[in-house]
């Protein structure tokens, strides 16, 4: 018994007889399994996209179908988040105030 709660199945149009996805080895009938023989080991790098080449131009494990390759170089990085000077600018509270005068009452004599 499969879970298959959605009753999803990505390839009803290319299936004489509809298999849910959830029990379909090939979701997309592109001929590549979804997952290796031992069930687990991921092999279709697109599951619900046709790509019986399974070409992952930048490597990433995610076919090109399901994942379009970047136009310019695949490793270039992000730039740097840009780190803006943080000056905040404290009011000088620190001041002592001034000393006030000890008025020292005299004993009248
Ligand atoms: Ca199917
Ligand atoms: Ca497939
Ligand atoms: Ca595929
Ligand atoms: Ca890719």
């Amino acid at each position: 018994m499969v879970a298959n709660a959605d009753q999803a199945n990505g390839d009803a149009a290319d299936e004489p007889k509809p298999v849910g996805d959830a029990c379909d080895p090939d979701d997309d009938n592109d001929t590549v399994e979804d997952v290796a023989a031992d069930g687990t080991t991921p092999r279709d790098n697109c599951r619900l996209a046709k790509n019986a080449d399974q070409l992952d131009t930048d490597g990433d494990g995610q076919g090109d179908a399901c994942d379009p390759p970047p136009a310019g170089d695949p490793r270039a990085g992000e730039p740097p988040a840009g780190e803006q000077a943080a000056t905040i600018e404290q009011p000088a509270t620190s001041k002592q105030p001034p000393a006030a005068d000890q008025q020292i009452p005299v004993p009248a004599g």
